[in-house]
């Protein structure tokens, strides 16, 4: 069974309370409990977590070497200045992919900029929630083939 860290950053217990217009309405347990349901259907094992402290990202990252089989990250604000959590993922060498509810790309340039997507296998944004779960079959679909279906 795969086993993926899914990890959420800064002001993201936040969602559902305000700023819908970037977010939506869902809340952070809500986005939880769809990719929980997802991943149980695909027979994949998730550990969702979500930290306000770049150093807790860090060493959750740092956690999974050899606990995980990928990392799926929205990073949020330290995307855009983190290269602790760009060297963390670089260390531990998971396949990762990077999650953002909102598209970076219509916003301020300064959020046009991702420490982490020189790393990862794919970047979603703007999909709202949708994108956590596209993150999670690619990453699902991807394990399989390359551990030949183990
Ligand atoms: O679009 C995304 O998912 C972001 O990663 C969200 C981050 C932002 O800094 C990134 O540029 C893009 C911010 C998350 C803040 O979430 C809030 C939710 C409700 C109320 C206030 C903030």
């Amino acid at each position: 069974m795969p086993k993926i860290l899914v990890l959420n950053g800064p002001n993201l217990n936040m969602l559902g309370t305000r700023e819908p217009a970037h977010y939506g309405h869902a809340r952070l347990a809500d986005i939880v409990a769809g990719i929980e349901a997802r991943a149980k259907e695909l027979g994949a094992a998730i550990d969702c977590r979500q930290s306000n402290h770049e150093g807790e990202l860090v060493t959750w990252i740092q956690q999974a070497l050899g606990q995980a089989d990928a990392l799926i990250i929205n990073a949020g604000a330290y995307t855009h200045t983190s290269v602790a959590i760009h060297d963390a993922i670089r260390a531990v060498g998971l396949p990762t992919w990077e999650v953002h509810l909102s598209n970076i790309y219509r916003r301020e340039a300064f959020r046009h900029h991702s420490y982490i997507s020189p790393l990862a296998e794919g970047v979603i944004c703007g999909f709202g929630a949708a994108g956590y779960i596209a993150a999670l079959e690619a990453a699902v679909t991807a394990l399989s083939t390359s551990q030949g279906n183990k």
